[in-house]
Formats: C-alpha cells, sequence, structure tokens
C-alpha cells in the first residue's frame, strides 16, 4: 500500500541514470579516466571531476550508533481498530479509517554495524508512526525490561558490554569478563539477564518478536485525564526462536539472516504483521502492587493487567536505499504526541536527553529532521533557522516572537492547543537516591524463571553456562553463581558444574537436585521454581514462555528442496504449490545452481550443498527421482543436511525414493521404528500429495523436541 509517507519520499528518490554529470549538473563524457598530461603523464590539479569523486567517497562514511549499531528496517502502516477516546486525544488512536504510515527498525544492541544478525543480544524494537500530529516513535526492544533502573548507568552497561577496550574482542557478545564483573556487581539486572540467556535473545525472524516499550507511558484523554500505559507489540506469527547451536552457525552461514529474511519475505509479499497491544492502569492504581510502576526492571504481568489488542501494524515496503534510510532514520524517545506523554521512569527521564543530543553527533547537522526519513509527513513550522546543510528555504524577515512584522499576529502569551504535559504535582526533597520500591531485584527474574517450560529452563542453565565459562576472572563467576542461587538453586547447581565451582556452602538447601551432581538438565530443572516477590503475588505469569500459548503456523517458515539431476520434477512442482499455499517459501539445493535436468522437466536450483547448510531453513523435503536419490547418497553435505535438521527438531519429510535417503542418513538409526510421524520425519513412499498435509502441519509444529536422547538436543 502506498502511504503519503511512501509518496513523500518519492520526491527525493532517483534512479541514477544517464547522462553522467558533476553533482554540480555538469555533463561530463566519463568519470573512468583522470585528467593527465599527456597519455603516461601525471594528473592535473585541475581534475575537478576526479577530485569531487574522491572528496565525495572520502566523507560517505557517518559513525555509527554507539549501540544498536547493526539494524535493518522496513516501511509499513498502521491502523487503529476503535477509537481509544477513553484514554487519548491522540488522532493515531482513534481514526480506524486512518492508515497511518510507519517505519520500523530492528536491530541488536552490542555489535558493529558489520556484525551479524544472530548474536544471543536484546533486539532493538524501535517504530517511527509519521501521524498527522507529527512524529511518535515508540523506541522499544524486544525485551519487556532492562538492564538498569536509572540512565545514568547506562554508559557503565554499554561500556561493559561492548569488546574489551584493550584488545577490541569480543565481538557482538556479552560473554566475556567487563560484561559479567558489571552484571553481577548491579543485581537490577538479573531479571533482564534471565531474558537475555532465554531465546528470546536468538529469535528465528523480526517477525516472531515481541516488541515492548519497556518504559510506563502515559495516555491522557479530552478531559485531562492520565492512565499510565505499557505499549507491546504482538506478532501475528508468534514468538518463535533459532536454537544457541543455529544461531551460531548462522553467523558464519549467513550473518544477514535476520536482514535478508525479512527483506526477502517482503518481496514475496509474506508481510510482517503485529497487533499493537496496551496494558493499562488508572491514575489511582499506581501504588497498588508490590513492584513499582515506574521501575522498568519490573514487567506488569499479564495476569493482573491484560494486554488489550487495539490496532495492527503491516510492513510491506523495503526500503530503497539502506543509508538514506534505515542508516539515516534518527528515532527518539521525544518524538511524542499530543495525548501521550512520559512517566518518571527514571531509565525514560534520562533517555528523553540522549536521543536528540547522539542524532546530532551521527547525522552532523541539527537538520537531521529535514532528511526525507525523518521529516514529519505533516507541515512543521517555528523560528528555528539555518545551521549545517539546511534544507528548507524560510522566506520573510521575521525568525522571532513576538513579531507583528510580515503580516504576523502578535502573539498572546498563554497556553495553545497542542502537546501538553500531564500536570503532575511534583514536590520533594532534591536527592541523588533509588527509592526503596526499586529494592527487588530478584522476585520478578525467579517469575520468569517460574514461567519458563523444562526445555526452556534447560535452555536458559545451558546460556549461563557458556557465558560464564567465558568469563576468566574466577571471582566474577562466584559472584554470578551467588546470584543465581537467589533466583533457582537448581539452575545455580546447573551452571556450577559447567564452570567448576560450587554452589556458596552459605547457602544451606535440602533439594538434592541443587547439589550440582544430577546431570540430566531437563529433567532435573522440570519442576525447579522459586517463590517469588514483587510480582503482584504470582508463581508464574502468562506470556512469558515462548512455548506456551504462541500462535504456531507454517506460514513465513522456509524448506529446502534436496534435489540432483533426475529429480521427480513433478513432486517438486507439488510440494511448491502446497507451501506456497500456506505462505511457506522454499529453495532449491542442488549440486550446482541453475538448471537442473530432472525426470519429466527441469528445475531452477538456487543454492548448493556447498554453499548452504539447514540452518538456513525450517524443514527438509527429499522428492523422489531414483538418479537424483542416488546421487545424493553418495554426497556427503546432502546427507549432514538432513542428519543436522533432524538434531535441530526440524520436519523432515521425503516422497518416492526420497525415504531410501533418509534411511541412508544418521536418521535411520536414530528414529525408533513406528515413531517416525510423531517425530516429525514424514517418509511417504507413495504419491507426494499424501505427504503435502502432514508436512505442512509438522512445519506448522516448527520443532520435535520429543525425538531428543540425553545425546542431542536443540
Ligand atoms: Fe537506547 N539508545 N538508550 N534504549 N535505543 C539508542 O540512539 C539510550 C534503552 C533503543 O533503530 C541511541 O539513535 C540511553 C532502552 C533502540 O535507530 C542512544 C538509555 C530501550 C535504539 C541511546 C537507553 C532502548 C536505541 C544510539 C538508558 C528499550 C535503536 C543511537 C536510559 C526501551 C534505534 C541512537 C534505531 C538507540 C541511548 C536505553 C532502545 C545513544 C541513554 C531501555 C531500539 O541515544
Amino acid at each position: 500500500m502506498k502511504t503519503d509517507k511512501d509518496k513523500d519520499l518519492l520526491q527525493y528518490t532517483t534512479t541514477d541514470r544517464d547522462p553522467l554529470t558533476t553533482n554540480q549538473g555538469i555533463p561530463v563524457s566519463t568519470d573512468q579516466n583522470s585528467l593527465k598530461a599527456g597519455l603516461r603523464g601525471p594528473t592535473l590539479l585541475e581534475d575537478f571531476v576526479l577530485r569531487e569523486k574522491i572528496m565525495h567517497f572520502d566523507h560517505e562514511r557517518i559513525p555509527e550508533r554507539v549501540v544498536h549499531a547493526r539494524g535493518a528496517a522496513a516501511h509499513g502502516f498502521f491502523q487503529v481498530y476503535k477509537p481509544l477516546a477513553h484514554l487519548t486525544t491522540a488522532k493515531v488512536l482513534n481514526e480506524p479509517d486512518a492508515k497511518t504510515p510507519v517505519f520500523v527498525r530492528f536491530s541488536t544492541v552490542a555489535g558493529s554495524r558489520g556484525s551479524a544478525d544472530t548474536a544471543r543480544d536484546v533486539r532493538g524494537f524501535a517504530v517511527k508512526l509519521y501521524t498527522e500530529e507529527g512524529n511518535w516513535d515508540i523506541v522499544g526492544n524486544n525485551i519487556p525490561v532492562f538492564f538498569i533502573q536509572d540512565a545514568i548507568k547506562f554508559p557503565d552497561l554499554i561500556h561493559a558490554v561492548k569488546p574489551e577496550p584493550n584488545n577490541e574482542i569480543p565481538q557482538a557478545s556479552s560473554a566475556h569478563d567487563t560484561f559479567y564483573d558489571f552484571i553481577s556487581l548491579t543485581p537490577e539486572s538479573m531479571h533482564m539477564l534471565m531474558w537475555v540467556m532465554s531465546d528470546r535473545a536468538i529469535p528465528r525472524s523480526y517477525a516472531m518478536m515481541e516488541g515492548f516499550g519497556v518504559h510506563t507511558y502515559r495516555l491522557i484523554n479530552a478531559k485531562g485525564e492520565s492512565n499510565f500505559v505499557k505499549f507491546h507489540w504482538k506478532p501475528l506469527l508468534g514468538v518463535h526462536s533459532l536454537v544457541w547451536d543455529e544461531a551460531v552457525k548462522l553467523a558464519g552461514q549467513d550473518p544477514d539472516f535476520h536482514r535478508r529474511n525479512m527483506f526477502e519475505s517482503i518481496r514475496l509479499g509474506n508481510f510482517f504483521e503485529w497487533e499493537l497491544g496496551i496494558q493499562v492502569l488508572p491514575q489511582a492504581d499506581e501504588m497498588k502492587f508490590d513492584f513499582d510502576v515506574l521501575d522498568a526492571t519490573k514487567i506488569w504481568p499479564e495476569d493482573l493487567i491484560p494486554v488489550q489488542r487495539v490496532g495492527k501494524m503491516t510492513l510491506d515496503r523495503n526500503p530503497d536505499n539502506y543509508f538514506a534510510e534505515t542508516e539515516q532514520v534518527a528515532f527518539m524517545v521525544t518524538n511524542i504526541v499530543p495525548g501521550v506523554d512520559f512517566s518518571n521512569d527514571p531509565l525514560l527521564q534520562g533517555r528523553t536527553f540522549s536521543y536528540q543530543d547522539t542524532q546530532l553527533s551521527r547525522l552532523g547537522s541539527t537538520n537531521f529532521h529535514e532528511l526525507p526519513i525523518n521529516r514529519p509527513r505533516c507541515p512543521f513550522s517555528n523560528n528555528q533557522r539555518d545551521g549545517h546543510m539546511r534544507t528548507t528555504i524560510n522566506k520573510g524577515r521575521v525568525s522571532y516572537a513576538p513579531a507583528s512584522l510580515d503580516g504576523h499576529k502578535i502573539e498572546e502569551v498563554g497556553p495553545k492547543p497542542g502537546f501538553a504535559s500531564f500536570p503532575e504535582v511534583v514536590n520533594g526533597p532534591k536527592l541523588r537516591e533509588r527509592s526503596p520500591s526499586f529494592e527487588d531485584h530478584y522476585g520478578q527474574a525467579r517469575l520468569f524463571w517460574n514461567s519458563m517450560t523444562p526445555p526452556e529452563k534447560e535452555h536458559i542453565a545451558k546460556a549461563l553456562q557458556f557465558e560464564l565459562s567465558k568469563v576468566e576472572t574466577k571471582e566474577v563467576r562466584q559472584r554470578m553463581i551467588g546470584h543465581l542461587v537467589q533466583i533457582n538453586e537448581v539452575l545455580a547447581a546447573q551452571v556450577s558444574r559447567a564452570i567448576g565451582e560450587k554452589v556458596p556452602t552459605s547457602h544451606a538447601t535440602t533439594n538434592p537436585k541443587a547439589t550440582g551432581d544430577v546431570p540430566a538438565q531437563a529433567a532435573t530443572l522440570a519442576d525447579a521454581t522459586t517463590p517469588t516477590s514483587s510480582a503482584g503475588g504470582l508463581l508464574k505469569a502468562k506470556g512469558l514462555s515462548m512455548e506456551e500459548g504462541q500462535p504456531k503456523l507454517a506460514k513465513g517458515r522456509k524448506v529446502a528442496i534436496l534435489i540432483a539431476p533426475g529429480v521427480a520434477v513433478a513432486d517438486v512442482e507439488a510440494m511448491k504449490a502446497a507451501l506456497a499455499g500456506e505462505a511457506a517459501s522454499f529453495e532449491i539445493v542442488a549440486p550446482h545452481i541453475g538448471e537442473i535436468e530432472g525426470d519429466g522437466g527441469f528445475v531452477e536450483a538456487t543454492k548448493t550443498y556447498a554453499n548452504s547448510s539447514s540452518v538456513l531453513f525450517d524443514a527438509v523435503y527429499v522428492p523422489g527421482g531414483e538418479a537424483s536419490v542416488a546421487a545424493l547418497e553418495e554426497l556427503p553435505d546432502a546427507l549432514r543436511f538432513i542428519d543436522e535438521a533432524y538434531k535441530h527438531g526440524k520436519p523432515i519429510g521425503a516422497s518416492g525414493q526420497g525415504v531410501e535417503l533418509v534411511a541412508v542418513s544418521q536418521l535411520g538409526d536414530l528414529v525408533p521404528d513406528g515413531e517416525a510421524a510423531s517425530q516429525g520425519v514424514l517418509l511417504e513412499s507413495g504419491e507426494v500429495a499424501k505427504l503435502a498435509k502432514p508436512f505442512l502441519q509438522a512445519i506448522a509444529a516448527h520443532r520435535f523436541r520429543n525425538r531428543f536422547t540425553d545425546k542431542i538436543s536443540a
């Protein structure tokens, strides 16, 4: 859909074509040879074509974002379902017929601009809504809480997680000493640490992540009444993740995995969709809970305050130019519209300064709001003038107020309609202190832990084992165990095992599983829960586990079709059609790309066994064709493809002679007789039509964890 903002951007969009000119529009015959004194002589200083080209090139880079440097974005629109006039005057939340243009950038936090998409990290989820009342940016994350409670600690947090300053190691990873040194001395981070060690930090796709505004904001209605609000983006595909082994391998196989997935999906017409959710808390209930609603290290459990779904966002257009749009977009927490307001959350308060300030260093001028991607779609006007790269031509003599020249009316002093802050009465001594209501740092970490399923708990334990085993300083590792034991003693015991530590002797336990001597993780962790606090009396909360209550679809999933010359073309065509019917995509993997002669026609291969691997896909299909299967049986990479997909819990389908290939792979021995189908291994020696339906159902089930033994797990 073309939005007003798309049309606006079109004015600045060009496809460079002949005739060639300089930036001044002077026609030139070529920019491929410099101007020289004689064919073999020196280059002349006079060569303005050379100098312009080289000078422009020399200055092509701008500083990358100090955090969230690695990102990708897309255009789309937002539509509210019903007017929310009882809560807010914001037009964007009151006009169901209006399609408000949006630009959304997803990112990792710690890595540099060239780092891999699949690093274990929080994902940024920044939404710019070009509303009729100006730009509203909801600059959020895919995790609903933050590491720290006060913005003044942010530089410390980021210095600790970024590569260490002496050797700039490690890139895009929290698994190192300085991060855990800081974290182990900052107990308020424990809740967020649990989220970052969970599979939320290795999403399968941007379209399969939730987004959260994180902070408490306010909505203000026409009567001037304020309600506290938390913003959520709920993905229509549900929240789903990679497994760690895939994430690590993808960093090498395809560092652009997430951005490629978004770019390709949108190009194929499989748009990314979320519903906007709000949790609303009346002003009068501010003190109702045992957690402070201003504390960004706490969620509002959905069991206590349900999420109301109030609108939908669709991303349906890829940017035309990464630099002009995705790199130059400037998100700011202070881009806020009438009817929305800040709370006193001390983390949010500090952010209101940082974003405007950082744009100046990144984009080099206070006029960054004039860049096409940042311009509001509504008119804007004030007396600000000049500065680097000003593009607006402001007419007239008046750039001040009050003024009477040039037809200006003498301004009356007093409030006018427009953005108004909630007139909260604020009164108190100046202090540099934390409120005692922010003191509980473990209660919600336990709530999160308790709410996980056994495999999710196992993944958290393994992530902590991995991360802490990379920490070289023993004291830091020990301090971390001291925190983990507060969250769950069985978890602490499991992590201790991997790092050669003992649970502190000061921690008396009667639980035999908390000694660290019990190896089987998922089973051991299954019933490990800890009493909570700061959680409204809940032991577990809805909406935290990714395995419970999430939509599961084949839509958005990608299947590898493994072929070689002689493949049964009818099988391939039938499977392609079945996948298209569910908006699942595919690639044909063959010994070489291009045309492959099959039985009954030709198939176009887009990937090879050498240039791809099963981690790029969600499922594997092996069609029939005697010669094809015979060739693949001799190809170790093809067999590895199947084995690895199995190891990661992925559905595997085969039809006709394809069934034989699966038997030759390791799976032949691994899958117990008669249990193949229930473990997502679907073998149909007859017609492919019989395979399509159960295979698509298996794809919609995503992963088959029931197939794992102690030796392999996903
Ligand atoms: Fe940010 N953050 N942040 N942050 N943040 C930036 O702004 C900052 C925080 C978030 O795709 C910077 O333009 C401070 C929480 C996203 O362009 C910078 C604090 C949340 C993005 C900055 C926080 C976020 C940023 C760097 C502590 C989730 C990427 C470049 C109070 C609610 C936006 C830039 C994009 C980017 C500062 C904490 C999300 C330096 C001081 C909490 C998604 O201004």
